[in-house]
């Protein structure tokens, strides 16, 4: 089948690779990148491919219905695999609203115009919902979240996309409209916003500032290279059954202290700085309000089902995430500059 694919939120973290992991494999595919280009959204993120015959970028937010409904008329759809979203958790809690207005209106709004285009003929339809395990809240010391666990979010983020879950879910059962979840742990990797914990510290790391763990550094995250995620998205897109939902994480857990040494030991031996010398910069600061325990994945019915499992172990994942910041410093300048300087402000100087 040859595909008409929206994706939603492409020049973002996860939606860049995505987006480049589609269009240079399948040529045979039409991928329209929609973007409202957000302070997390940059077409830098997408300069090897941007003139690619297959791809189109088009600026827009995924809550304005009638440009949605333009594009769909204009496009005629196949699919649409949607990432746009307000994604990070701090960011939720000083303003809950901008997630809501995102991640359940712009949902349903691309939910509905889609069930309208399809329904004379659903065959070959889909609409691929990407969301996080954080929708299933905070594990204590045991245990793993599986596709059957109950959804308890705790934050207003993960309140949000548990949200714009189950108004996908709803969809599927009242309209009959071809849908896929898939549930992803925590992912790192190249053009990774530094806003987020490995990102922020690696640049803290080069400009020798404190590294802010929050609370004692005890909580724990499944950290998942953002490759392996999008492989298996590709894998779910295509072999997967609607309906369902599938869990992807890498077994990979660590505590965000641990992590944040391991960083500093990686970097001082990139950077030629003295063992030690990184580590010193870290500081315990004020905790995140309602900040989650641990999370952690089961991923055994995408394995057993589809048969993916993650390709990198963290230790080398994180070395070439490394490796690719201190190649394009330019790329992380550009992204701290502006914005970013009150943004870090706001958030740091208050703890
Ligand atoms: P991101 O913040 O890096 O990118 C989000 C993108 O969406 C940006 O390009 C932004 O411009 C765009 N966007 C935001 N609001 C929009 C709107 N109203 N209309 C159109 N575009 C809009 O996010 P990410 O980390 O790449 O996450 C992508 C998706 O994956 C999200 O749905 C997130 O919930 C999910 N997810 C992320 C992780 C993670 O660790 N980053 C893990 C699991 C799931
Ligand atoms: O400065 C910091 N200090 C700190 O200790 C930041 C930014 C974070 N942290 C802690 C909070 C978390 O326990 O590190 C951990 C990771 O934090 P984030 O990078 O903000 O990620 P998290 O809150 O776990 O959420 C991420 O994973 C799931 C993504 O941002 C979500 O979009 C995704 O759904």
């Amino acid at each position: 089948m040859n595909h008409i694919i929206l994706i939603t939120g492409g020049a973002g973290f996860i939606g860049s690779h995505l987006t480049r992991l589609f269009v240079n494999k399948y040529p045979q595919y039409k991928i329209v990148n929609l973007d409202k280009l957000t302070y997390a959204g940059n077409l830098e993120n997408l300069k090897d491919i941007e003139n690619q015959p297959n791809y189109t970028f088009v600026k827009g937010d995924i809550t304005n219905g009638d440009f949605v409904n333009d594009l769909f008329e204009g496009y005629k759809f196949t699919a649409v695999l949607h990432c746009a979203a307000e994604s990070h958790v701090d960011r939720s809690i000083s303003d809950p609203l901008a997630f809501v207005r995102t991640n359940v209106l712009g949902t349903v709004t691309l939910l509905q115009i889609a069930k309208e285009y399809w329904k004379d003929n659903l065959n070959g339809k889909l609409f691929y919902h990407i969301s996080t395990d954080e929708v299933y809240g905070s594990l204590g010391n045991n245990g793993f979240f599986t596709e059957e666990t109950p959804y308890d979010p705790r934050s207003p983020y993960s309140s949000s996309k548990a949200s714009s879950d189950h108004f996908v879910r709803a969809f599927y059962h009242t309209y009959n409209l071809p849908v896929i979840i898939s549930n992803c742990s925590n992912n790192y990797g190249p053009y990774h916003f530094p806003e987020k914990l490995i990102p922020l510290c690696i640049n803290n790391i080069l400009n020798k500032k404190p590294l802010p763990i929050y609370g004692k550094g005890e909580n724990v995250r499944d950290w998942l290279f953002v490759g392996d995620h999008v492989q298996a998205i590709d894998v779910i897109f295509h072999k997967g059954r609607t309906g369902e939902t599938y869990n992807i994480g890498g077994h990979n857990e660590w505590k965000n202290i641990d992590i944040i040494k391991e960083l500093c030991k990686q970097m001082d031996e990139k950077l030629g700085r003295e063992n030690g010398e990184s580590e010193r910069l870290i500081i315990f600061v004020k905790d995140r309000a309602g900040h989650d325990m641990r999370y952690a994945i089961d991923a055994t019915k995408l394995k057993n089902e589809l048969g993916w499992k993650p390709s990198l172990q963290f230790e080398e994942g994180l070395s070439k995430t490394i490796d690719w910041y201190l190649n394009n410093t330019e790329w992380l300048n550009h992204v701290t500059s502006g914005d970013y300087q009150n943004y870090y402000e706001t958030q740091y100087h208050k703890r």
